[in-house]
């Protein structure tokens, strides 16, 4: 990760204006993002973590501050709706995560993060482009998606990334990579509802997109800026929960000067 935080000295001042670095966590569902976020909170301070807005798509209607249709009903659970339904829902889902992923990238640095002197940097739990990349893809490639919906998708994802230029941009990667079986267990002990239906053969497809994209580069990718991204990739199949070893370790690894 040092390779890493060098390019974030040259990013620090343009032209007299202070600059935040970006970079983003993947890795598989339930492999352990908010856990390792929490942990960089914790330990350093010129790192600021935006968590992923899994909230909102539970709950549509409070998210966008629509009023739910009729009193008898609930408000929409997009994330069950599209678990239960992947078909009629995975391209609705992608557009609305993207959303709100472009929204949280786009967020302005807090004002604690621009009084620090050190390298400062925002870091986002997953990012508009693993919603092209590892998400789209995948549904496109198992069949929930049709192939007019994903031109359609990747159509306006191009035209908002490019519009947005500089300001979605990352500096950097960090990828928790653990074995999919690993991913089914702590998926299964934190009991998530929505996610009850889950199989194997899922978190595995969605292994080797993550594979693809940021260990062989394989996945053909449309933006230049994502071509040489440092990727760090942290060994996440180690308990790092509650092992204050293990997360010594992981930050020692990557992660700049502690609190
Ligand atoms: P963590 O902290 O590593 O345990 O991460 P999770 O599992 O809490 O959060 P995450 O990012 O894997 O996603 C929350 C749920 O939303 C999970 O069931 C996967 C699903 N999800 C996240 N992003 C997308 C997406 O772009 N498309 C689809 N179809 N599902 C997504």
């Amino acid at each position: 990760f040092s390779s890493l935080s060098k390019c974030y000295i040259p990013n620090q001042v343009m032209k007299g204006i202070r600059r935040i670095s970006r970079v983003s966590i993947e890795g598989n569902i339930a492999v352990g993002k908010s856990t390792f976020a929490r942990l960089l909170n914790k330990a350093v301070q010129n790192w600021e973590v935006i968590p992923e807005p899994v909230t909102k798509w539970q709950n549509v209607e409070g998210a966008t501050s629509q009023p739910v249709p009729f009193p008898q009903q609930t408000a929409s659970n997009l994330l069950q709706m599209m678990y239960q339904d992947p078909k009629r829902w995975s391209y609705t889902f992608q557009t609305f995560s993207c959303m709100s992923r472009l929204r949280t990238q786009l967020q302005p640095p807090p004002s604690r993060l621009l009084q620090i002197s050190d390298a400062a940097v925002q870091v986002y739990e997953r990012s508009v482009y693993s919603d092209r990349y590892i998400f789209a893809q995948n549904m496109f490639e198992l069949g929930c998606v049709n192939t007019t919906e994903w031109a359609v998708y990747q159509d306006w994802h191009t035209f908002l990334v490019e519009q947005f230029g500089p300001k979605v941009q990352l500096e950097g990667i960090i990828y928790l990579r653990a074995p999919p079986q690993i991913c089914m267990k702590r998926l299964k002990r934190r009991g998530r509802v929505e996610e009850q239906g889950i199989q194997l053969d899922y978190l595995e497809s969605l292994h080797m997109q993550h594979e693809n994209w940021l260990l062989n580069k394989s996945t053909k990718v449309h933006f230049d800026h994502l071509k040489n991204l440092p990727v760090l990739v942290l060994d996440a199949g180690l308990e790092f929960e509650k092992d204050l070893e293990m997360q010594a370790r992981f930050l020692r690894e990557g992660i700049l000067p502690s609190k």
